[in-house]
């Protein structure tokens, strides 16, 4: 991103034009950044609540009160009979930068001996499902894209989430390539595809059992591939002749003559680029449809060639050193919370985290109040007068209301940082341009002076953001080799040590304890799991809970509007005006059922709670399946909800991953 700066102050930011990836270009959001920036309720000065807890009441205080204050009643806590143990961390993707987001943040804590939090919000249960299949979670590279001859963007709103992905999509296309949806919603991503295949959500692991049984019947393998690279043929060709078309139709509600073209396309491509992407893994199975679509281009052996093979991430190639980084060693023994049950561990103690309550709560690049699960539970944890909540923010977020201290954070204009990429492979420099608004610290400033007011004495709690960033660089890594601080600030980015495009499995390789593709994996039965891939159904399916199915027959699916990045930017006016109001589509025949008309204010409610939304009526959607664009900030909406409030804290097969997306609701009009 280059930022345009006058008089000190940002005017423009534009995307990159020598790029490789991002070709010049920022999505629909971060084009907004100046406006987010300089917003009118941009949070400058550290804030102390005055109202009762939840009012959003604050007065300014000096950074000397806050500090004092919050060190003081963390050490009372850490020094009391619960112990450190009763502080919880709690952050995720504000930002994502190895600084801001993990390093010295890490170190205090865990010289402080607080809990870890285990975070899993978005893609544990993919990555470990690439890790038991493949090794690691990296696949093939976008940059080869234009090589291949068939394109699955599967689970996956290319156009709206991984925007810089599509150039590739299109060169592969004009190539000749045929570019394949599979979604339960035609999104603008889908429409834009060659085909849209409207998947019943939490089937995916079936329909590619069902392709893996064409081939294998049509004998449309990679025989040579099979036998070097991969372990347990044997076992995979007998599951998947149990997945016959017609079976695979029944559990995911694409026919069979569809399945069957799908796995002859497949079988007959040279180089298939398998887009994945985390909406599939939000949903029960969510590792074992991971695991088990990832084993398809090792069936076929396209990873042999550019274009060919699947991603859901290139993440695990940056290998910065996180030991030095976030000095894991600092810590004690401590418990581990699951970010995903924060409305559990908050008004539940007893319910299997162990050891003592928690007493405070210490937020920081994450609205928790807007985007975890089951909503209602964690708001009336954030609710506990016992418990003393500080919320390191840009914004009065619905988290920020809730807090005993708002903490002024700086921006990407304001810090320095260093990123990964999970789409591509270039290593990104963030150089500040301009100087903190207001009186606005890094995160990592936060923590170090946090530190020295608790008497955390640690020399790594004041190493500054540079050395961060020479140690994150100072790895060991082939990958890493060449990429320096030097090199970045040259110019910004750099390419990991790997050829364009990558083939990491041209010839096996795989980073697996066998060193082959694992269709069977030893680790999966250690697990207690099925040990090949498999169909896992949905919790909330006909199958595992028919009862709650009658009651609630619909499922939600809550993926993210065009105009926001998770709960970021939903307070950008030039943004909520593109979204509109919170919005269900609801398709034709599910609207008419209800009584449902476009336009119509509707009750979307499980068990868990309510949210109220326009009704969107559109054939653009599976029948059975309703799409609420998420993920708003309750305060913003008519009646404080969103929906979160009907999503469940439990836990994907792998990974201990959220199923946002297994989540059945009725919706009926609202008065
Ligand atoms: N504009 C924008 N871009 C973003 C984000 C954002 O909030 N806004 N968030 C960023 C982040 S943190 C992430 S993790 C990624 C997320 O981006 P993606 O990985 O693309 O994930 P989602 O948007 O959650 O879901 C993508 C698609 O999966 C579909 N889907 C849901 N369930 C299933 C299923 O069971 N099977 C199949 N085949 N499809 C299913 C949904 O309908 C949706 O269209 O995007 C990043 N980019
Ligand atoms: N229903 C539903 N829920 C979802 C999802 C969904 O698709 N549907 N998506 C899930 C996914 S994939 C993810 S990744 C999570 C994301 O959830 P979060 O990690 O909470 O991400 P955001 O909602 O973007 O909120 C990040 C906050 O960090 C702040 N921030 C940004 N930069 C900084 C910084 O440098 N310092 C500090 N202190 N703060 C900063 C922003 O102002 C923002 O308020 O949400 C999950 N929740
Ligand atoms: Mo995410």
């Amino acid at each position: 991103m280059l930022v345009t700066v006058e008089h000190g102050r940002a005017v423009r930011v534009a995307g990159d034009p020598d790029h490789p990836f991002t070709n010049g270009f920022l999505c629909a959001k971060v084009n907004r950044y100046v406006e987010r920036t300089y917003h009118r309720d941009h949070v400058l000065h550290p804030l102390k609540r005055v109202g009762p807890k939840g009012s959003g009441r604050f007065e300014p205080v000096s950074w000397d009160a806050a500090l004092a204050d919050i060190a003081g009643r963390l050490n009372a806590i850490a020094q009391s009979r619960e112990g450190p143990q009763a502080i919880l961390p709690y952050s995720y993707a504000g930002t994502m930068g190895m600084l801001q987001g993990s390093s010295m943040d890490r170190r205090f804590f865990h010289r402080l001996g607080a809990s870890k939090l285990n975070r899993t919000i978005c893609s544990a249960a993919g990555a470990a499902g690439m890790q038991m299949t493949v090794g690691a979670n990296i696949g093939a590279d976008a940059e080869g894209m234009p090589e291949s001859d068939l394109v699955l963007l599967w689970g996956t709103n290319t156009l709206t989430s991984n925007p810089h992905l599509w150039p590739f999509v299109r060169r592969a296309r004009e190539r000749g390539a045929r570019v394949v949806a599979i979604d339960p919603i035609r999104t603008r991503t889908a429409a834009q595809c060659d085909e849209w295949i409207g998947i019943q959500p939490g089937t995916d692991a079936a329909l590619a059992l069902g392709m893996m049984h064409v081939v294998f019947a049509r004998g449309l393998e990679d025989a040579d591939y099979l036998a070097r690279y991969t372990l347990g043929e044997a076992e995979l060709r007998a599951r998947a002749a149990e997945f016959t078309p017609q079976r695979v139709a029944a559990i995911t509600g694409v026919d069979a003559a569809t399945v069957e073209r799908l796995g002859e396309a497949f079988g007959h491509a040279k180089a298939a680029f398998v887009r994945i992407n985390y909406g599939l893994q939000r949903h029960a199975g969510g590792g074992m449809a991971v695991r088990t679509i990832a084993c398809l281009p090792a069936v076929c052996g396209h990873w042999r060639r550019p274009g060919g093979g699947v991603q859901l991430s290139t993440s695990a190639n940056f290998q910065f050193n996180k030991r030095e980084l976030e000095r894991p060693d600092l810590s004690p023994p401590v418990r581990t919370i699951n970010m995903i049950r924060l409305g559990e561990a908050l008004t539940r103690p007893d319910a299997g985290v162990g050891g003592p309550p928690v007493r405070a709560l210490v937020v920081y690049n994450s609205n928790p109040a807007a985007v975890a699960p089951d909503r209602n539970a964690v708001l009336r944890g954030l609710a506990r007068d016992d418990l003393f909540t500080v919320v390191l923010e840009h914004f009065q977020t619905d988290t920020a209301d809730w807090a005993d201290y708002v903490l002024p954070a700086t921006t990407q204009l304001e810090h320095w940082d260093v990123h990964l990429a999970y789409g591509h492979h270039y290593v990104t420099l963030n150089r500040p341009s301009i100087a903190p608004l207001g009186e606005a610290k890094p995160n990592t400033q936060i923590f170090r002076d946090l530190a020295a007011r608790m008497d955390l004495d640690h020399p790594s709690l004041r190493d500054d953001d540079v050395t961060l960033i020479r140690q994150a660089l100072d790895a060991q890594g082939e990958k890493m080799r060449g990429v320096t601080f030097e090199t970045l600030l040259a110019r910004g980015w750099a390419r990991l040590n790997v050829p364009t495009p990558y083939l990491p499995f041209a010839e096996g390789g795989f980073p697996t304890p066998s060193g082959k593709c694992e269709f069977r994996s030893e680790r999966m039965l250690e697990m207690g799991l099925d040990p090949v891939p498999a169909y896992t159904p949905p919790y909330e399916s006909p199958e595992r809970a028919p009862d709650l199915v009658a009651r609630f027959p619909l499922v939600l699916v809550s993926s993210p509007a065009h105009q926001f990045l998770n709960s970021t930017f939903v307070n950008v006016d030039a943004l909520r005006r593109g979204a509109g109001e919170p919005e269900c589509v609801v398709h034709p025949r599910d609207a008419e059922r209800r009584g449902i008309t476009a336009g119509m204010r509707v009750a979307v409610s499980n068990d868990r709670g309510t949210f109220t939304a326009v009704a969107r009526v559109e054939d653009s959607i599976r029948e059975g399946v309703v799409w609420a664009p998420s993920v708003w900030w309750g305060k913003l909406t008519v009646d404080g909800a969103n929906a979160n409030q009907t999503t469940s804290q439990r836990e994907t097969d792998l990974g201990h991953g959220p199923v946002f997306y297994d989540n059945r609701v009725e919706v009926s009009p609202a008065d």
